[in-house]
């Protein structure tokens, strides 16, 4: 199922649809068995394919009604994918098109197109769902103005764009704005509305609301605080406002993924928009702010100005990534949000990058495209935004925005009309830079230094490695921000920023009075492997020195991850320097507390696994586990006197308050206390559990017990606080998971499958264990390859009733070949086995055969 399969898409055979839609008006009638959906295209010719052209709509599992062109009945017999009508039996020039098909929304559990949650009907149709609804021409080049009516005995009926008029169990809606029919939104059901409004720059009065299930009205403040605060951020950093007289959030419970950016009516997965002090932890609360903020900014990035085609994904996504990011960055900690986010990158991007399933920023062949929102897309495809803005500087950034707010409104845009604009604001010659939209692979910067004389010379060399379908790659254009520090700690060499785009070169720096240390990569400037020998004492060095706050906690992450490797495969021990370096760290004042916890958290067993292989080790999970569980104690004894005061000091008072900097204190309070289980058997842990005021405190409590093996009591009583919270106790259960020990965790898993609580058909009940499981480094790779095989047992049985959500959590086995040989061979097993499965889908085969490279 490589590229050879007859059902792949190529980027290269991209043409324009063969008629324009200049309206379309839908009808639906409700009804969870036999949903009725009339449709009206008003189609005409489309200038750009000559010729009289025959007509082709998708469908998928629709039962066609009627069919009519301009009233005039039509008799058509659908096959598996659409309907096609041939040209000759269609009018010349314009004409209406109408079709009445019906859907049975209440036995749809792939949870896309129009289903049922908990009573409510709802709909997913990014990015090819709409075709489960009606006969459309279901591609994002396809713009067209809504208009819409409901008919259903429900209280709440809601589509996109404006309200126009309603009734006793109807409503019409009414969207001015062309859209492609990914973002179409029907949401219907019993539901209560969080209110508030907002007032935008030019003085539109626009009504806010967030609809949710009567009891869940409590969680919606913070939602609503961070939509408006969205609003006016990209008001005053993007000159965008908003374009309706009414912008909807809809929280449901069963979701395939976080959110929905539907135009004016932003479907939102209830973990991702509901938030209290006594159920969402603060990383709850960060991530509501930034997902609202991201649907939110996606109405330009996304909704204004579309993608051509799906394979410019990234043009939307990675743009949209890249302004939720700045917009957290800006209301939180900047440094703090960087570390963070390279956190993610390196969990999930770099994973991907260097396994079976690199893909680039922009693919150019996919079988379904619901498999390419990936980390690369979303993530390294902003990352690559910061490039270009780093390479341009911030007011050729701001003008080249602009120019495409201005040129592309309105339209579905191509990756090269996004670069067009950079090139004709910046006057630079693009080509070079497009390579990190069409090539994949993390590229590897190699770091060589010479000193001599006065003179310091830095050497840059850059490998990029093969990736599937690309064994031969050219060098990019990489920003390397740099600095050069003098002995005693000044910035010899301010930040400056060198554009590397050669195979190999090298920069002299004269007339230095002494050997510098420089710091590379400032702010990570760029999504790349830097590899460099460096001595401890100058690592030691920057972690004290480094005026570039991400860079100076790099220098501390690079040094814990040198010591956890020489732990693990040289039976070495804790490294006083390092010891002495974290203490430091964690106990300075002038350092801001969410910082200070960031440093002290080790390097994942995952990550360390990668770093191990790109060495040329194989990785063994169990040592690894036990390398940082030892290194964990060395720093609690090495700051054992002082980690109680540190505790209380960082203790938060008084009522709850999401903010930044109470939240980073609650990080370091757990922080320490989690280095303190390890010395007093979780005794400040479980008071600490009994006196929480908040989520934060209770849930972090509680994994630090569980992971120390003193959880049980601590775990009975959250769940009897909780059990009746579906969000909660999918924190009850995926925790369980997370810090079981390796040996025990298949078992847990299997008795949590057992739950009367566990529910397959809800995707974040079902993330919440096997996605557990899979980030349980140690107990995933248990030698038995009992994980393994729970995994693949259950992405089959997924696969039947949701194939979207059993296809991302496939992802599990991508690192396969970072393994010992019986390892690899148990993984491809698993993977064998579910591609022999029966009724295998498109998505999880597709996934399946590209791990496993065929
Ligand atoms: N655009 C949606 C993701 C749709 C995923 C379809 N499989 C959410 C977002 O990125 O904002
Ligand atoms: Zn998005």
């Amino acid at each position: 199922m490589t590229a050879a399969d007859p059902r792949t898409i190529y980027l290269s055979d991209y043409q324009p649809y063969s008629h324009l839609l200049e309206q379309v008006e839908l009808c639906f009638h409700l009804d969870p068995a036999a949903t009725r959906v009339k449709a009206r295209l008003h189609m005409a010719p489309n200038p750009l394919r000559p010729g009289k052209q025959d007509v082709r709509l998708d469908g998928e599992g629709l039962k066609l009604i009627s069919c009519a062109v301009n009233g005039e009945a039509l008799n058509v017999v659908p096959d598996a994918t659409g309907l096609s009508i041939a040209a000759a039996r269609l009018p010349s020039g314009a004409f209406v098109l109408e079709t009445e098909v019906e859907i049975a929304p209440e036995g749809n559990t792939a949870l896309e197109g129009l289903y049922m949650s908990n009573g409510m009907y709802c709909t997913q149709c990014e990015a090819e769902g709409f075709r489960k609804i009606t006969f459309y021409p279901d591609r994002p080049d396809v713009m067209t103005r809504f208009k819409v009516r409901i008919e259903g005995d429900l209280p709440v009926l809601l589509s996109n764009g404006n309200p126009v008029a309603q009734g006793e169990a109807w409503a019409e809606w009414d969207d001015p704005w062309p859209k492609p029919a990914y973002l179409f939104a029907l949401v219907a059901g019993d539901l209560v509305n969080f209110p508030d409004h907002f007032t935008t720059m030019s003085g539109r009065e626009v009504a806010l609301n967030i609809w949710v299930r009567p009891g869940d009205e409590g969680r919606c403040a913070w939602g609503m605080a961070s939509l408006k605060a969205a609003m006016l951020w990209d008001e005053q950093v993007y000159g965008r406002e908003y374009d309706l007289d009414i912008f909807n959030i809809v929280a449901v419970d069963d979701f395939n993924m976080g959110a929905m950016e539907n135009k004016g009516l932003n479907i939102f997965n209830s973990k991702a928009v509901l938030a209290s002090a006594d159920t969402a932890t603060d990383d709850d609360f960060a991530r509501v702010e930034s997902i609202i903020a991201h649907e939110y900014f996606h109405n330009w990035t996304g909704n204004r100005i579309t993608c051509r085609d799906w394979f410019q994904l990234c043009l939307k996504e990675g743009l949209t990534v890249y302004r939720d990011q700045q917009f957290s960055s800006d209301l939180r900690s900047a440094p703090v949000k960087r570390i963070q986010d390279v956190l993610a990158l390196r969990a999930r991007q770099f994973r991907e990058d260097g396994g079976p399933l690199a893909h680039p920023v922009r693919p150019d062949h996919y079988i379904e495209i619901n498999n390419f929102y990936t980390a690369t897309v979303y993530e390294k495809g902003a990352e690559v935004i910061g490039m270009l803005r780093r390479l341009v500087g911030d007011a050729d950034y701001a003008r080249a925005l602009d120019l495409y707010f201005a040129r592309h409104d309105g339209q579905a845009a191509t990756i090269e009309d996004w670069l067009a604009v950079f090139a004709e604001v910046s006057g630079r010659d693009l080509t070079q830079f497009k390579l990190w939209y069409t090539q994949a692979g993390t590229p590897v910067l190699k770091v060589s230094e010479d000193w001599a004389d006065g003179r310091y010379t830095l050497t840059l060399e850059q490998e990029n490695p093969p990736t599937p379908g690309q064994p031969e790659k050219a060098p990019k254009l990489i920003p390397v921000a740099i600095g050069l520090i003098g002995p005693n700690g000044d910035e010899v060499v301010p930040t400056q920023l060198l554009e590397f785009g050669e195979a190999k070169h090298s920069y002299v720096y004269d007339g230095l009075g002494a050997r510098p240390v420089a710091s590379i990569l400032r702010g990570f400037s760029a999504p790349v492997i830097v590899e460099r020998s460096v001595s401890i004492e100058d690592r030691a060095f920057l972690l004290a020195h480094d005026s570039d706050a991400f860079n100076r906690w790099e220098a501390g992450r690079t040094l814990g991850k040198e010591l956890l490797a020489r732990m693990i495969t040289e039976a070495a021990e804790p490294l006083p320097e390092f010891l002495t370096a974290m203490e430091a760290l964690a106990f300075d004042d002038t350092l801001e507390p969410a910082y200070r916890a960031l440093a002290l958290r080790l390097p994942s067993e995952d990550d360390m696994a990668a770093t191990l292989f790109a060495a040329g080790h194989v990785p063994d999970p169990a040592a690894i586990h036990a390398a940082r569980d030892a290194l964990h104690l060395a720093m609690a004894q090495q700051m054992r006197p002082r980690l109680a005061a540190l505790e209380s000091a960082m203790h938060v008072p008084g009522a709850y308050s999401a903010d930044a900097a109470s939240a980073g204190k609650r990080a370091l309070r757990l922080g320490v206390l989690g280095l303190l289980a390890r010395l007093d058997g979780g005794s400040a842990a479980r008071e600490a559990y009994y006196d929480a005021s908040n989520m934060t405190e209770s849930f972090g409590a509680l994994a630090i017990l569980l992971e120390i093996g003193e959880g049980s009591t601590v775990l009975a009583d959250f769940e009897e606080k909780f059990q009746d919270d579906r969000l909660v106790m999918d924190k009850w259960f995926a925790v369980q998971v997370a810090c079981a020990k390796p040996e025990a965790m298949a078992d847990v898993v299997r008795d949590l499958t057992q739950h009367r609580g566990f529910d397959i058909k809800n995707p974040n009940r079902f993330r919440a264990v096997f996605g557990a499981m899979a980030a349980n480094h140690a107990g995933f790779h248990e030698a038995d390859g009992a994980g393994y095989d729970l995994l693949a047992d259950w992405l089959i049985k997924l696969d039947r009733l949701n194939p979207q959500t059993a296809a991302r959590m496939s992802t599990g086995f991508e690192s396969w070949p970072r393994y010992d040989i019986d390892r690899q061979e148990m993984m491809r097993a698993a993977l064998e086995r579910i591609l022999a499965s029966k009724g295998l889908s498109r998505d999880l085969g597709e996934m399946a055969a590209r791990m496993l490279a065929r």
